[in-house]
């Protein structure tokens, strides 16, 4: 078992790395990023997954199994530069597809998101299997990922599995870019006691998910026999919420909390997507079960962020 991962160092990147080495084991698991930011305990090395070149080489010399693909432009920055995104969100996925065909690695995983549903998704609890008609460039280029992965499938044999993540809530590192980041900052605010700037509504419902349960999400998919393996994406999701409801989840344990609303260009972005999503396929395929409500991921991040606050206060006294 040798994995790849390209886009180590960003939010969901942070925690599977981890996670990939504390299950088989630091020699198994390459870790990449365009810019190496820290170390893992693994191979950590920089690579730009818009280079074939590059990419082959890592894939080939390195002798890689599996490959996570995680670099990407998430939905709000990317509607900045949409052609830049597309380009970028799309040759890097072929890139990958290609050296992994190329290197005959069988096993790929491309991270979906409930960005591939569009506005017509929002007023019910939408089905694995409803239109995809997204709206953001980021949305549109999950769909084309999902739809690439079938056809390598098909065409060449490979295993290309995709999950289609809600907003991620983790404590390890800051979400970049996206349009559900607010449900991490939100936390970081409420334990330095300032006040949060919201720039979704107050009532802007969402499907998220703690990390830990997506962790255990990728892993289990990943490890699934190939037959029960349905379709090429699945939805997933922990929990669904708005701003004010995790606001006050978090009163429950910091009263003072104050949270000012400012919607921006994100709650465009925001409205086209799910309330919530059906998972029963994940259940049904690969026993897919969430462990994180809201109480219990709000409690959890809490505590994990006052630690962090405590240790940063021991290590600067
Ligand atoms: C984003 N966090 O906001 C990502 C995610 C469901 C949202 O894909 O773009």
């Amino acid at each position: 078992m040798k994995i790849l991962i390209t886009g180590a160092f960003g939010q969901l990147g942070t925690a599977l790395t981890e996670a990939l080495i504390n299950k088989y084991s630091n020699n198994s698991v390459v870790a990449t990023d365009l810019h190496i930011r820290d170390t893992f305990d693994c191979e950590t090395l920089e690579l730009d997954a818009t280079n074939l070149e590059a990419l082959d080489e890592v894939v080939r010399t390195h002798q890689i199994t599996q490959i996570y693909h995680l670099a990407a432009v998430l939905s709000a920055k990317g509607e900045l530069e949409p052609l830049k995104t597309w380009d970028l969100n799309n040759s890097t996925f072929f890139n990958v597809l290609e050296a992994a065909r190329l290197n005959d690695v069988r096993k790929v995983f491309f991270p979906s998101s409930i960005a591939v549903f569009g506005a017509d998704a929002r007023n019910q609890i939408t089905s694995n299997d409803f239109p995809l008609n997204p709206t953001t460039v980021y949305g549109i280029s999950k769909v084309a990922g999902e739809q690439w992965a079938n056809y390598y499938n098909i065409k060449y044999g490979m295993d290309v599995r995709c999950l289609r993540y809600p907003g991620l809530i983790s404590y390890q590192s800051f979400p970049g870019g996206g349009t559900t980041d607010y449900a991490v900052d939100i936390f970081h605010k409420a334990i330095k006691g300032e006040d949060f700037e919201c720039y979704l509504r107050k009532d802007t419902q969402l499907p998220m998910l703690y990390m830990d349960d997506a962790i255990d999400a990728t892993i289990r998919l990943m490890d699934a026999p190939k037959k029960a393996i349905t379709r090429v994406g699945y939805n997933i999701q922990g929990m669904s919420f708005s701003p004010e409801m995790i606001a006050e989840e978090i009163r429950k344990n910091i009263p003072k909390l104050t949270v000012v609303y400012n919607p921006d260009n994100r709650q465009k972005i925001a409205e086209s997507w799910p309330v919530a999503l059906d998972d029963t396929p994940a259940r049904m395929d690969w026993g897919w079960e969430p462990e994180y409500d809201l109480k219990r991921m709000t409690e959890e991040m809490l505590y994990r962020l006052d630690q962090k606050k405590r240790t940063n206060a021991f290590m600067h006294a």
